[in-house]
């Protein structure tokens, strides 16, 4: 199982403190008390969000902290308190405290919120404190410090979109690319024995989970190959991205590499061809691939969006990326409004 891990650091506001003043006005003598409260500080919260899938984000930020309350002043009047800090989870995160590893929250629901650093109470001014013998207080409370904690956040990860293609298209290229992922990647079929997830990371907010997959070849199905691993993990994914190599070093003519792709996954699962599909035409920094994805383009007319892509140099990953957690986030809140 793969997990998306994060630390981060939270703390709540501190309390404002309490005011220490009297009441000095014309035509009243002997005036009272007058300081007022600190405001709360605020608290930090953090709150499940279906529309977030990773924990990416929190690599950019890791401290967070709530705001505080005002001090009191004079005339009796309050501080203001702090506001609460709110910070948006993946549903399915679950959240540790880093010194103990105790488990602080598990949420599960879209909404579910929990507090894990608590502002700090803001202190009382003296009017409060007037006795029958102390008419006069010189005395107030000092706010109360916030609450600080190291969390540990984790989201158990199931992949998004998977990557499919055959035995050296240059799918761990790819994903190591746009990921944080580093398989092996080597020039001989059958490098990638292991499916790999990487977190991709498209802008703040907005990131989906990609999985590099051991090549597949014809007869996959059958097990031919490493077939039955490779396709159990295609299976959960939400969108697959065929990743073709079109520069034709090898012999290869990305029409029928697509063509036998597809077959394979029919005939092990016929659902998984009704699944968004999208092609990374790979390799385009290579002398002919510009020819071969011309003939590509024409064999399939307007069935696939193709992105041209060098996993190599970069080039046109954006475009891709980016389309396909569009085409991820729409799965989701389809799936979302069906429930
Ligand atoms: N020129 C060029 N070479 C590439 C590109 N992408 C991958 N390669 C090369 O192709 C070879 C295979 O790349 P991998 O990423 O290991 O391919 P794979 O699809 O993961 O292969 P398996 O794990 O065996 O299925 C490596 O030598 C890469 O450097 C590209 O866009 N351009
Ligand atoms: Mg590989």
């Amino acid at each position: 199982m793969f997990y998306d891990e994060a630390k981060i650091y939270v703390k709540g506001g501190d309390g404002g403190n309490g005011c220490i003043a009297f009441r000095r006005e014309k035509y009243v003598p002997f005036g009272g008390p007058w300081g007022g409260d600190g405001g709360h500080g605020g608290s930090v919260i953090l709150q499940a969000d279906e529309g977030l899938y990773t924990l990416v984000d929190f690599r950019y930020q890791q401290h967070y902290k709530a705001s505080r309350g005002m001090h009191g002043q004079g005339k009796n009047k309050h501080g203001k308190s702090g506001e609460d800090l709110i910070i948006r989870l993946p549903v399915g995160t679950v959240v540790k405290d880093a010194l103990n590893g105790e488990i602080l929250a598990d949420l599960t629901a879209h909404g579910q919120e929990v507090v894990v650093a608590k502002g700090g109470k803001g202190g009382r001014g003296n009017a409060h404190f007037v006795t029958s013998t102390q008419q006069a207080p010189y005395m107030a409370e000092k706010g109360e410090l916030g609450e600080e904690r190291q969390l540990i956040l984790q989201l158990k990860l199931l992949a998004d979109a998977g990557l499919v293609g055959f035995p050296n298209a240059g799918k761990s290229t790819l994903i190591s690319r746009v990921s944080a992922a580093r398989p092996q990647i080597a020039a001989y079929p059958f490098t990638t024995l292991n499916p790999h997830l990487g977190v991709v990371r498209v802008e703040s907010g907005y990131s989906f989970v990609m999985a590099d997959i051991p090549g597949l070849i014809a007869g996959a199905h059958q097990g031919i190959g490493l077939g039955h691993r490779f396709l159990r993990h295609i299976e959960r994914t939400r969108l697959i991205i065929y990743v073709l190599d079109v520069s034709g070093t090898e012999g290869r003519d990305p029409g029928e590499d697509l063509r036998i792709l597809k077959e394979e996954l029919t005939l092990y699962d016929p659902a998984l061809t009704s699944r968004p599909q999208v092609i990374a035409a790979n390799k385009i920094d290579l002398p002919d691939a510009a020819k071969n994805l011309t003939r590509l383009k024409e064999a399939l007319g307007s069935q696939y969006e193709i992105f041209p892509v060098s996993a190599l140099t970069g080039e046109g990953l954006k475009a891709l990326t980016y389309r396909v957690a569009e085409l991820i986030r729409s799965q989701k809140s389809e799936v979302r409004s069906q429930n």
